[in-house]
């Protein structure tokens, strides 16, 4: 670790980008820190900015017995989760953004960005943070840079990333990156200049997450929290980076795809490995679908994690798709995770994690809602008295999107090759949302086309972890529409594109299916188990990639019969599973009635191919 003074603004003698150099001093003029920083990465400089955090009040240190080497945040109780009615794309052109995006003009917006960020690193410490999406050196990789005042973004960015030196080597003297800055915002000033008060949680009322898709920045204010301070998540991974994967189809005439999906790995007890990447909007069981444990009855089957929230997948020179996940780390959901739910999750945060937002024990342990029975006492997210009638009366203990951060290389069932810089070769795309009616168990497309029709109109039912009504149908395209740096009807023009062009090239292109997990019987209780026993839909889904598994054919796709699944060691009656993958007629209307309004909502950008996908949906429901 380095630092400077500002003003004297010297970068360390191993920077030899000219870029980076000159975006680093500019910066610096515009926010006026009282000291520069730049991060090597390091295990000491992690080390010291965690003693740092912990001097400060951000962090406290938790029993060194029972979570060695980690710590618990408390943020502002204002600046928990992501703030989607505070991020914009600024492209050029209104309809670049299209209508499920917020969008300024991008000329007011640096405006806007100006007034904020001047001086608003006063009295405090500005960090440069080199980071690289993907292994260094993939071909499927990017670097950005993130320049922060806070170091519970740097610690917390040294886990989810690969971050440091070895960074700003790789860029070398000419190398690009993605620029992205981020500022808490301005601290209360005394007449003396100095801070009021260090408070363990900065932050600022006013909320900016921006991104300027045609220059490829990055500009965030305001929050320290998660998707809205890590900027190389969603900012960088999904929404500019969706935007490049669209772009480099102008280069090379095929692109590749910035995708809000985990990527897990099959091996079969023969020794043949298949991988499959999956979408589901929040709440529906990602990381633990991406971490499953087969039943007993599949011994021999195992199932490995190459990534749980982001996928980057490019054609690789054989014309298949390779996918590497971009981080290096877990930011997950906290409650919810228990070692029935979740052992691999467990297993993966016994040392070394950051915790923000959960609750603490008594002996300086820490406890989440779903994780187990509740101690007599804890200190809830907000560090006050909770006792397990707090619960009753419905006070959360955890905060609902309370988080761990823990590095990938820690989880048990970790894939050998989830850091290979090549990525793995795609076998299937599986969409699912929450749905507690329509949507049968699983479905194979017939074609790339339908299938990306399919994941465009998927919905899911809304859960406490959205504010607002329970239960509500949403439509979220690809599990992408807070995360699309562009126009949706774009995109899925891009997605239609590239599949059609591998087949035009020879080579099929990974089989896409639905999921849903999720039907309920008429007391409103889920029919299917779940968890381990998704490995039954999962082993049929690869059974047909291999063309071994039976399957028939109805108005939507093809589906398995009772029949067709492997039922070893699971009593699971054959009306139940009518119930989960029947097919009725008039919830399929209302539910392609549905898909009308967000085709309406997006035109005139609409693929034509889809209307015509709709209507043959439609003729195959009135020949049911
Ligand atoms: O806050 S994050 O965007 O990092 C996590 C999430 O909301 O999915
Ligand atoms: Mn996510």
């Amino acid at each position: 670790m380095s630092a400077v003074l500002a003003g004297a603004v010297a970068a360390p003698p191993y920077v030899k980008n000219k870029k980076l150099k000159s975006w680093v001093d500019e910066i610096t003029r515009l926010t006026q820190p009282d000291r520069v920083v730049w991060c090597d990465g390091s295990q000491q400089e992690y080390d010291r900015l965690c003693d740092e955090l912990v001097a400060a009040g951000t962090f406290h240190r938790l029993n060194p017995a029972k979570r060695p080497g980690s710590f618990l945040a408390r943020s502002d109780p204002l600046d928990v989760a992501r703030v989607e009615d505070r991020t914009f794309i600024c492209s050029e052109s209104r309809d670049d953004a299209g209508p499920t995006n917020n969008w300024i003009a991008p000329a007011a917006m640096r405006e806007t960005l100006n007034e904020l960020f001047a001086n608003s690193m006063r009295g405090r410490t500005m960090y440069v943070i080199p980071f690289s999406m993907g292994p260094l050196g993939s071909p499927i990789s990017q670097i950005g840079v993130e320049i922060s005042d806070s170091a519970y973004v740097v610690v917390n960015m040294r886990i989810m990333t690969r971050m440091g030196r070895a960074v700003v080597d790789a860029l070398g003297a000419d190398g690009d990156f993605v620029p992205c800055v981020h500022s808490v915002g301005k601290p209360l000033i005394n007449s003396d200049r100095r801070a009021v008060k260090d408070v363990p949680w900065p932050c600022n009322p006013t909320k900016y997450i921006v991104h300027f898709p045609q220059t490829r920045e990055i500009w965030s204010f305001g929050s320290g929290y998660g998707g809205n301070a890590l900027l190389g998540k969603k900012c960088l991974a999904l929404r500019i980076a969706s935007s490049m994967a669209r772009d480099a189809a102008q280069d090379d005439g095929l692109g590749w795809l910035a995708e809000h999906m985990l990527i897990l790995g099959v091996t079969s007890p023969a020794g043949r490995k298949y991988h499959i990447a999956a979408a589901f909007p929040s709440a529906c069981g990602k990381t633990n679908f991406a971490m499953l444990i087969p039943p007993p009855a599949f011994s021999g089957w195992t199932v490995t994690t190459i990534g749980e929230d982001i996928a980057w997948i490019k054609p690789g020179s054989d014309g298949r798709l390779y996918a590497i996940n971009p981080e290096a780390g877990f930011f997950g959901v906290a409650p919810g995770t228990s070692e029935t739910t979740n052992r691999n999750a467990m297993a993966t945060l016994r040392e070394d994690v950051i915790f923000t937002n959960v609750a603490l024990t008594d002996d300086h342990d820490v406890w989440w809602e779903g994780m187990g029975p509740a101690p007599a006492h804890l200190c809830n997210w907000q560090g006050k008295d909770w006792t397990p009638a707090d619960g009753k009366a419905g006070r959360k203990a955890a905060h609902p999107n309370a988080r761990f951060t823990v590095a990938a290389a820690q989880c048990p069932v970790i894939d050998d090759d989830w850091d290979n810089p090549r990525g793995v070769p795609l076998d299937a795309f599986l969409f699912g949302g929450r749905r507690s009616t329509t949507v049968p168990l699983v479905t194979e497309a017939r074609s790339w086309a339908e299938g990306v029709y399919m994941a465009a109109t998927m919905g899911s039912e809304t859960t406490a972890a959205q504010a607002g009504a329970q239960g509500v149908l949403r439509r979220d395209p690809f599990a992408m529409l807070p995360f699309c740096g562009y126009h949706m009807g774009d995109y899925f023009g891009h997605w239609l594109a590239l599949g059609a062009k591998l087949a035009a090239a020879g080579v099929a292109p990974p089989k896409i299916f639905t999921v849903n997990w999720f039907r309920t019987d008429q007391s409103g209780k889920f029919v299917w188990p779940g968890f381990a026993e998704n490995m039954r839909v999962l082993k049929w889904i690869i059974d047909r990639v291999d063309g071994q598994a039976v399957g028939v054919e109805h108005a939507l796709g093809v589906s398995p019969r009772y029949e067709d699944m492997n039922w070893d060691g699971f009593d699971f009656p054959r009306p139940k599973f009518e119930q989960i993958t029947s097919i009725q007629v008039d919830q399929w209307r209302e539910e392609l009635a549905q898909h009308d309004e967000l085709f309406g909502k997006l035109r005139p950008r609409m693929p034509d191919e889809f209307s015509a996908i709709r209507q043959s949906f439609e003729r195959g429901l009135n020949d049911t």
